[in-house]
């Protein structure tokens, strides 16, 4: 049976429609999901769109129109992201849908018949941008510590007792460090923690788009209690089936929602007895040449663009490559072109063209039969496999761009090869030699086209598929290329701007 593994992207606001911030979680996602489904696990891997709350209410009559009629046309520019950025997400989910409904009102009934729920009145301030309630001490020059709007309200509510999880959070924490990531994000979280936790608000009377508290629809659930529990509902909870996958959840979000992760949610789930998600990584912030990335600046990068430009692998590539996980970015143009020429076109692209043009012209466009290995050509060809651990490593560290820096070793290797073994010159010295050095070199092609699937997979699919190659998953690094099949024509693979 092949091991469970569960990964998911926060569920996106339909306000607006996605940028390359949504873009970059998701692709991150997807980085990590191919790569384990490849490494033979049982991949589930979840996005979706959050569609309640004050915020969505808020869009949709500005515009004039029903909060779902609304929902149901933005959320359609997220899903059709998946396609286009060619996601592997097994499962969408909305908020809106009836499965999605059942199970936080659910969720809500464990909390309420533990013990966990009273009904209060809450007055304090509220940013609707954030979806988030501020103490009065968090309160900067009239707004949210992050620069979001606040208004006050006052107005009876259902609270859960926050507080009395702030003991057990901690003791959770201290066992399990591997909880939170990066340590600096987890350090973060802690002091929050120890600074004192008071109970949270989670209903509303004032506003009617959210799933009705269960015998008291007067009230709708607070917003981040009904996202939250997204990442259950899709796999079925609480029918039983859910749980292979949901003791192995890995959350993925930005820096902006982890307080959200990794103090309320895990309190819910402590509160219901549920087991806790394995991790929670915080990434960084993208910013666009150095500038906060904002509507009112006119700099907000739309994906759709990018990618009707330079191609779904491309953007992957960028985006996957330039930012140490974990970091800020920022997307220039400079930085983007400049990664798409040295990496892509020179360094992968040069590899594939040079190899399979020159097998092409001059060796009838067959995959040569080898002669013996010398130990140059034994040395490449040991490389990937004897990598594969530490990039297993760098995966499950959500060392993302190590990943792409390691693969891309092996293409330097691959590309220093073919200068030092000359193949042009063994053409009139020594033929079979010449035989020997581009089948070690379509071999390295393949196998390094196997460990690019999860960054490139367009493009990893075209050189698998000019090889004839069916096998496609790490456990084919081991095998070797059949020798006599015939390649096609060689196309560039990638542009240079
Ligand atoms: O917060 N750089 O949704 P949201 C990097 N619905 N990542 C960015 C980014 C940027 N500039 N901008 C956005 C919500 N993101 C809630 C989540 S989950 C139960 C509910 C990414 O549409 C990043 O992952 O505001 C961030 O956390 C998320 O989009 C926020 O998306």
């Amino acid at each position: 049976m092949e091991k469970p593994f569960y990964i998911t992207t926060p569920i996106y606001y339909v306000n607006d429609k996605p940028h390359i911030g949504h873009a970059y979680t998701s692709l991150a996602c997807d980085m990590i999901a191919r790569f384990k489904q490849l490494d033979g696990f049982d991949v589930k891997f979840l996005t979706g769109t959050d569609e309640h709350g004050q915020k969505i209410e808020k869009a949709a009559a500005a515009k004039g129109v029903d909060p779902q009629d609304f929902v149901d046309e933005v959320s359609v520019s997220f899903s059709n992201l998946c396609p286009l950025l060619n996601l592997t997400n097994t499962d969408f989910i909305r908020t809106t849908e009836s499965r999605h409904k059942a199970a936080v009102q659910y969720l809500w009934q464990q909390l309420l018949d533990s013990g966990n729920i009273y009904l209060g009145e809450y007055a304090g301030w509220y940013a609707v941008r954030d979806e988030a309630f501020y103490q009065e001490d968090e309160i900067v020059n009239g707004k949210a510590p992050t620069g979001a709007e606040v208004e006050w309200i006052k107005e009876s509510s259902y609270f859960f007792k926050l507080s009395a999880w702030q003991q057990p959070l901690l003791d959770y924490y201290s066992k399990h460090p591997e909880a939170i990531q990066p340590e600096s994000r987890r350090n973060e979280v802690l002091r929050f923690i120890e600074g004192g936790l008071k109970d949270l608000s989670i209903s509303r009377r004032t506003l009617k788009w959210g799933v009705p508290v269960p015998g008291d629809p007067d009230h709708v659930m607070y917003v981040w209690l009904d996202a939250l529990t997204n990442y259950l509902s899709a796999l079925g909870y609480p029918n039983a089936g859910y749980e292979p996958y949901w003791n192995q959840a890995i959350h993925v979000v930005g820096k902006d929602i982890l307080r959200f992760h990794s103090v309320y949610w895990p309190a819910f789930l402590m509160a219901a007895q549920l087991p806790l998600p394995k991790t929670v990584f915080a990434h960084g912030w993208w910013m666009v040449e150095g500038e906060k990335m904002s509507k009112s600046l006119g700099n907000v990068i739309d994906p759709v663009e990018v990618v009707a430009t330079y191609g779904s692998d491309a953007f992957r590539y960028f985006m996957l490559r330039d930012l140490s996980f974990g970091q800020d970015g920022d997307f220039s143009q400079s930085a983007f072109i400049g990664r798409l020429n040295t990496d892509l076109a020179n360094a992968y692209g040069n590899l594939c063209q040079r190899v399979l043009s020159f097998i092409y012209k001059n060796a009838e466009a067959t995959v040569p039969t080898p002669g013996d290995f010398e130990e140059a050509d034994k040395a490449l060809l040991a490389m990937p496999n004897d990598l594969l651990p530490t990039l297993r490593k760098q995966i499950d560290n959500f060392q993302l761009h190590r990943y792409c820096e390691t693969v891309w070793q092996i293409i330097g290797e691959a590309n220093r090869y073919v200068d030092a073994q000359k193949p042009w010159s063994l053409k009139k010295e020594d033929p079979a030699r010449m035989a020997t050095v581009l089948y070690v070199l379509t071999e390295i092609i393949r196998q390094v086209a196997i460990l690019t699937q999860p960054i490139l997979p367009l493009t990893s699919f075209k050189i698998l598929a000019m090889l004839g190659v069916e096998d496609k998953n790490f456990a084919s690094l081991k095998l070797a290329l059949k020798p006599g099949f015939v390649i096609p024509e060689p196309q560039p693979l990638f542009a240079k701007y």
